[in-house]
């Protein structure tokens, strides 16, 4: 517990405090949002949501993501608050920075202020737990989990263990894990529970009533099905569930499609620590690679918060946090929770365009494509600046063959004189490993069988920037980009494209893909 020093440094904060005035982090900035995400116009970034009800208001934890476009990597330094009196109003305040990792852990560093949680304390008090890089630790994975303290939700928060983490992988006792990601819940009889993980390993200790003293030993939890990251535990009706950011990727997976995606699972169990039961998929995977729950019980109505890639300039790394409504299925026992349905804020309509690939089922030499790679990223429309691999589909095999190919399939015939495409590389044209440029490629059309696409041409090879070809109008079902690969011999490089476009002569408006299966042209 805090000792003198720290009863000093907080009374000269709160006197700073009063001298000042108010913070933007006390105040806040008035936000609209007539839907999802709730911070969307790109100024801030917002993710990892934790919600919280303190008496007439939602407040949502978040972290914030700085990374510069197209910079894969989480930079986020401080926490932030979003609020709300009625979330169907869309009228938000936004409190920036109330916490800073090193700010309030005199042994944390800057930065890597992951997903953490507040909860309201039996003394009336707001608790911080907050995964936290150690400033100095022998340990190989220097995550560790911290505690702080405020008397307001918007801070300042100090530390409450300034001994040093709670958790890490010396605390309470050794352990092996990456330790972030922390939930707590306290229960209708007080008890305090906490469950942290990622990368699979999932934990959970009871706290002692002081909020940051663990006791007993950690139960390790294997049975929640695709358990990835992002634990989030809640209780209802005597119930306990733990939602989590899940995958178990596979084409008949009904939680993801590809490794680096998530959707949002949930389990149950009859007791704070365990067993846990694996009941299903609350929400399918979101824009972002990472998925992230938080869900909470406001005014009668639950909602989940979630995090996606949908505002302006967003992306893996630059997430923004959602919300929409949890609605339960009480007909079963445990009641489960029924699959969220996400919407969006209005768009401006639908532009025309000459690009008619939407409206195709994307097919490839390699199928079923290797659940690193996705095939419907061919015609999603969504180009990044730096792609990770669901973001491509690629021919990538342990043993690359010397031509691949890619299809599009419509439901009937259409015209065509053009397509683009986007080539993705991690080699330089020419190499025999890794993904490269392709040393040629082609496009073919199915006229009774697959031809070569007459007059079709030039067709470059750089990757990263589009590469147009035309062609005289055809007319078919079926159109095919062949490839070369770059390389001889049994050494060859692979093949990877972000987006693949079909032009038509016209713009139209974007036609719906088919939701059933188009049969293969021959
Ligand atoms: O935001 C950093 C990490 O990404 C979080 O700790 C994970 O849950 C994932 O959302």
């Amino acid at each position: 517990m805090p000792g003198g020093a720290g009863a000093a440094r907080t009374a000269i904060i709160v006197a700073a405090w009063s001298l000042a005035g108010p913070s933007v982090a006390q105040t806040g900035v008035p936000v609209t949002a007539p839907g999802n995400p709730i911070l969307a116009d790109g100024r801030y970034y917002s993710t990892d949501p934790a919600p919280i009800v303190d008496g007439d208001t939602l407040w949502i934890l978040a972290g914030r993501d700085e990374a510069p476009a197209g910079t894969n990597d989480f930079i986020m330094n401080e926490w932030q608050l979003l609020s709300t009196r009625d979330p169907a109003s869309g009228h938000w305040t936004h409190h920036p920075a109330i916490a800073r990792p090193e700010a309030v852990f005199a042994w944390a560093e800057p930065g890597r202020a992951y997903a953490g949680q507040i909860v309201k304390g039996p003394d009336g008090r707001f608790y911080l737990y907050a995964p936290v890089l150690q400033r100095r630790s022998d340990a190989e994975d220097k995550f560790a989990i911290g505690v702080a303290v405020a008397d307001r939700i918007t801070g300042p928060w100090r530390d409450a263990h300034p001994a040093g983490p709670i958790i890490s992988q010396t605390t309470p006792v050794a352990n092996d894990i990456q330790n972030i990601d922390p939930t707590v819940l306290i229960d209708d009889d007080g008890r305090i529970y906490l469950y942290w993980g990622t990368f699979g390993r999932l934990r959970g200790i009871e706290l002692a009533r002081d909020m940051v003293t663990t006791t007993g030993a950690a139960v390790a939890v294997r049975s929640l099905t695709g358990f990835f990251e992002a634990p989030w535990l809640m209780k209802r009706h005597g119930t306990y569930y733990m939602l989590y950011a899940g995958n178990n990727a596979g084409a008949d997976s009904g939680c993801t499609p590809t490794l680096y995606h998530a959707c949002i699972a949930y389990g149950t169990a009859p007791s704070p620590l365990g067993p846990w039961t694996w009941r299903g998929t609350v929400l399918k995977p979101v824009s972002s690679t990472t998925s992230h729950p938080g869900a909470v019980a406001f005014r009668g109505q639950w909602y989940l918060a979630y995090h996606t890639a949908d505002a302006v300039g967003g992306g893996h790394f630059r997430r923004s946090i959602a919300i929409d409504r949890l609605e339960w299925d009480d007909s079963v026992s445990p009641a489960a929770i029924r699959p969220v349905v996400p919407t969006r804020r209005p768009g401006p309509p639908p532009a025309p365009t000459r690009n008619i690939a939407a409206a195709a089922q994307p097919h490839a030499a390699n199928e079923p494509v290797p659940v690193r790679y996705w095939i419907k990223a061919l015609n999603d429309g969504i180009v990044r600046q730096a792609p990770l691999p669901p973001d491509l589909w690629a021919s990538w095999s342990p043993a690359n063959p010397p031509q691949q190919w890619i299809e599009y399939r419509w439901a009937q015939p259409v015209t065509l004189d053009g397509s683009r495409i986007l080539l993705w590389a991690d080699h330089p044209a020419g190499a025999d490993e890794g993904v490269a440029p392709p040393a040629a490629w082609h496009l073919e059309y199915w006229d009774g069988g697959w031809k070569p696409v007459p007059g079709a041409g030039p067709y470059a090879t750089a990757s990263d920037v589009w590469q147009a070809v035309r062609f005289p109008v055809i007319r078919t079902r079926c159109l095919r980009a062949v490839f070369d690969a770059s390389g001889s011999g049994a050494r060859r490089a692979a093949v990877a494209v972000q987006e693949w476009e079909a032009l038509t002569p016209h713009a139209t408006l974007p036609k719906p893909g088919s939701a059933t299966v188009i049969p293969a042209c021959g």
